[in-house]
């Protein structure tokens, strides 16, 4: 057969444009040549509704141990009893986790999107907040998570469950306190975890399993696998209040989310994505990948006090992890305007709304930075403050198209070095 030109070109394009630019968006990363392969491998053909050895086709005897051993690798890694490495997405994890726990109309307490949450944590333009009943918790005027505001939240509202866990939120979480807060209400406590998991996994952020009812994660972020959803639990329960599946007897969380995911909210598995996962979670059970975890916090923090020096507001001053949120009002730029300037210079970022923003969330107050796919490249801290210099002489040159040309030729001089994948 000829060759696709259209689409072998585009992908052409795409690679060379990774390879030029500086990506800071902070939930992308870039994939091993093993986790490539096995996305584009023959397991891409394969139909597997099920489960490892409940499957409604034949021919799965590869799928099962392909599914099994990403499973167990999974477990090993997170230190979970339960996982489901089926969900397409984390969109989907949540969508699949809701399903098995909640009855329509029911009450939950997520962290407001505007303040740093996720569409699928209530949003009312999501499935989440048009089927469930969402309220939300926020950050304080200096940019942290205040508890005491959300144990007052949940007292008075009662939601059945109350979810953690951000897009943009630079600090780590108190899951103790919020299991303390859940228990006093018998909520169930979701911890989405889908931009930390791999700082998690590298045991450089606080552990959720410990104190979580049910933990989901994407698959391609910090943890830098295919891109990808996954469900754990950290020990296995009954469900108190389900009543969809109840009939008669409870059942175990376990068998609930398996059965909310297939058949519930998907159909076959991708087990191509699924193999790709087993191969990111082997990378991130060795130690390699933990030194690689902590050069992540370091370049965030590097790049947070270099922007500070260059008198940019950073939301809450500072970060735990692998991204920042910069409030730009301070420097008289929008989020957009931000975002497209970089752009001109192959640097990528993506607007964001900072908390109390008062531009909308397609124009913005504020970038999100992230420093898991520029760490994978092999970038270091003396690195970051050289990308650092890149931005603020971008954002001084607003106006100045030439310059942002001449400074895009240095980023592009500058990337060329680095390898997509250093191990
Ligand atoms: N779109 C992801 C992010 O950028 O954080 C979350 O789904």
């Amino acid at each position: 057969m000829n060759l696709d030109k259209e689409i072998f070109n585009l992908i052409e394009k795409e690679n060379t444009r990774q390879i030029n630019g500086v990506e800071l968006i902070a939930s992308e990363n870039f994939v091993s040549e093993q986790v490539k392969q096995a996305v584009g491998s023959c397991l891409t053909n394969k139909y597997a509704e099920g489960y490892p050895g409940k499957r409604y086709y034949g021919g799965c005897e590869i799928v099962d141990e392909v599914e099994t051993l990403a499973i167990d690798r999974a477990k090993k890694l997170f230190g979970v009893e339960y996982v489901n490495v089926q969900p397409h997405s984390g969109s989907q994890a949540n969508a699949a986790v809701m399903l098995a726990c909640l009855n329509a109309g029911d009450k939950i307490l997520g962290f407001d999107l505007s303040h740093g949450g996720h569409l699928t944590h209530g949003s009312p333009v999501n499935f989440s907040g048009i089927l469930y009943n969402a309220i939300f918790y926020g950050l304080n005027k200096e940019g942290n998570l205040d508890y005491d505001n959300i144990e007052n939240i949940a007292l008075k509202e009662k939601p059945k469950m109350i979810i953690c866990g951000a897009s943009a939120y630079t600090k780590d979480w108190d899951y103790e306190r919020l299991r303390n807060i859940a228990d006093k209400i018998g909520a169930l406590l979701l911890a989405d975890i889908s931009h930390p998991s791999g700082l998690i996994a590298s045991k450089l952020l606080n552990d959720p399993a410990k104190f979580c009812h049910i933990i989901t994660t994407t698959t391609h972020k910090t943890l830098r696998g295919p891109r990808g959803g996954m469900i754990m639990v950290g020990k296995d329960f009954e469900n108190p209040f389900n009543q969809k599946f109840k009939s008669g007897k409870l059942k175990s969380m376990s068998t609930l989310l398996n059965s909310a995911v297939f058949p519930g909210s998907q159909g076959g598995p991708l087990e191509h994505v699924i193999a790709a996962k087993a191969v990111a979670f082997k990378e991130a059970l060795d130690s390699r990948f933990v030194d690689y975890s902590k050069q992540v916090i370091a370049n965030a923090k590097t790049m947070v006090s270099e922007f500070i020096k260059l008198d940019y507001n950073v939301v809450s001053g500072e970060t735990m992890n692998h991204c920042m949120l910069i409030d730009l009002r301070s420097k008289n730029i929008n989020g957009k305007t931000a975002e497209d300037i970089l752009q001109a210079g192959d640097i990528t970022v993506n607007k964001n709304m900072v908390p109390f923003d008062t531009e909308s969330p397609f124009i913005t107050s504020g970038i999100r930075i992230g420093t898991p796919a520029i760490t994978t490249r092999g970038l270091n801290e003396n690195n970051c403050k050289k990308i650092v210099q890149f931005i603020d002489e971008i954002l001084t040159n607003v106006n100045n198209l030439d310059r942002v040309n001449e400074v895009k030729f240095d980023v592009n001089n500058y990337m060329r070095k680095f390898p997509m994948f250093k191990v």
